[in-house]
């Protein structure tokens, strides 16, 4: 009888743990244990993303999950004073911050959060300014729904025109962009609006549209899946198993197990920080929606630190093929460089951009700008991508494959051409 209370009692207590990671829990621990290595780096800013996956993990180290938050508060509390630092709105990074502060424990003093929410609807309505005249948010899809995914973590109404231009986007298949697949930003919209609607948030006639705009992209993942189990590629199928996770199916959907079992195949895939910080909430069972409940409990302060693995050691050159491309009517050629490129075997990308820019007497140049990603290719040979105008510079392997990871990740392989080419998204 007791007994029985007893468990009555902690199931009342903690959340539901309905979907983790079946039988790997020592490499889902590994993981979380490198990430806390890779965070313990001072020389990495500190981002958002990561310390949600600390915090939604089932084992923590709460003292260096304290440190890294102090960081995080350093670099982001006064960003957002009087007036905006940046010209663009940072919906994105704000609302990944704001999450965050939702996922500490004790909860923060409300406060300096209120200011901090209050830019946050302001940059949405800067986004949708930006939309009315191009027809997509200033930033992203992306960006804005992250954004109204964490003013309902923290329980705050928007206004319903908000979520109408959300729901209109998903409606209308606008979440594509060239090079990459929709899947991440169709995943964080759907996040979005199960929060809006767990919540109770929106009136019934809205939770009703909402409800069926996310199981249809619910059906949409599961009609798309690849044979391989991804959805999409395997850095957005974590975000789409979240969807799963957020509506309670992940326990009825095959393509859930499915999804887990690719995932878990392929966990040395996910070698940045920000690649892992996106993986592990989903191997530990949880969605970003969790954070609108999680309650401070007993948390098993039991997680170490393991520090990053040194990359093989290969001996030898390789030769690869650099192409840049300028595929515009504005563009000086169409082919801007067209070159061999001698660089030691195992070299990344950028490896070799920097042993082209050495190499005379052809003139290869560029820059890098660094991300929470890593270093995003921005300038190449004079030309530069610009956010205003939606262009980058793709990474792609001949003839036509776009690469699924940023130059100081990819590593090409002896004889390879690679390309980088202007593009819009
Ligand atoms: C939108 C988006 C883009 C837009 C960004 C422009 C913009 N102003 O928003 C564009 C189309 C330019 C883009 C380009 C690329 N992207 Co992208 N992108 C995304 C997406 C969907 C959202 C990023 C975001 O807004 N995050 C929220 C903000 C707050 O965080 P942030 O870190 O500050 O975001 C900035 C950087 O992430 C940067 N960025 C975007 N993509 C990439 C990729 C890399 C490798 C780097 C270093 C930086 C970077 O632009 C963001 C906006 O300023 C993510 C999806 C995801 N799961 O993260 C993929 C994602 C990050 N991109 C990815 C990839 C592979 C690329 C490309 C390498 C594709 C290619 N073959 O060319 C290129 C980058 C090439 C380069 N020049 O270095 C992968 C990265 C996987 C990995 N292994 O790290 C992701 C995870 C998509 C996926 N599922 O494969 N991307």
């Amino acid at each position: 009888m007791w007994l029985l209370l007893l468990v009555l009692l902690q199931a009342a207590v903690l959340p539901a743990q309905l979907c983790e990671a079946p039988g790997e829990a020592a490499a889902v621990r590994a993981l979380s244990a490198r990430l806390l290595g890779l965070a313990a780096d001072l020389a990495r800013d500190p981002d958002p993303s990561v310390y949600l996956a600390l915090r939604l993990a089932s084992d923590h180290d709460l003292r260096g999950e304290e440190r890294y938050l102090a960081r995080l508060r350093d670099a982001f509390q006064h960003r957002y004073g009087r007036s905006a630092e940046a010209q663009w709105p940072e919906t994105g990074r704000l609302a990944l911050y704001l999450l965050g502060l939702r996922a500490t424990c004790p909860l923060p003093e409300p406060g300096p959060q209120r200011s901090l929410v209050t830019w946050l609807k302001y940059y949405l309505e800067e986004d949708w300014a930006g939309s009315r005249k191009h027809g997509h948010p200033l930033t992203s899809y992306y960006q804005y729904s992250l954004g109204v995914l964490a003013l309902c973590v923290h329980r705050k109404r928007v206004r319903e025109e908000v979520i109408h231009r959300l729901l209109a986007a998903e409606q209308h298949g606008r979440f594509g962009h060239a090079g990459g697949s929709a899947a991440d930003t169709e995943a964080v919209a759907a996040l979005a609006f199960a929060c809006l609607e767990r919540e109770r948030l929106v009136g019934a006639r809205l939770a009703a549209q909402l409800r069926t705009a996310t199981s249809g992209v619910r059906r949409r993942m599961v009609e798309a899946q690849g044979q391989d189990g991804f959805f999409g590629n395997v850095y957005s199928t974590p975000w789409a198993m979240q969807v799963f996770i957020a509506t309670n199916t992940c326990r009825t959907e095959p393509a859930y197990d499915r999804a887990m079992a690719a995932l878990l195949e392929n966990l040395d895939a996910f070698t940045t920080t920000a690649t892992m910080a996106q993986a592990l909430p989903v191997l530990h069972g949880r969605s970003y929606v969790d954070i609108a409940s999680m309650r401070c409990q007993e948390e098993p302060d039991t997680l170490t630190p393991i520090g990053p693995e040194p990359p093989p050691e290969m001996l030898g050159n390789m030769t690869v093929r650099l192409v840049v491309e300028c595929p515009k009517l504005w563009c000086p050629q169409h082919r801007l460089y067209d070159r061999p490129v001698l660089a030691p075997a195992g070299a990344s990308l950028l490896d070799v951009l920097r042993a082209a820019a050495a190499q005379g007497p052809h003139n290869f140049t560029f820059d890098t700008q660094d991300t929470p990603q890593g270093p995003f290719l921005s300038w190449v040979m004079g030309l530069e991508a610009r956010q205003q105008k939606r262009s980058y510079w793709q990474l792609l392997t001949a003839p036509s494959t776009s690469l699924q990871m940023g130059v100081a990740d990819y590593r090409p392989h002896d004889g390879e051409t690679l390309i980088l080419r202007l593009s819009e998204w």
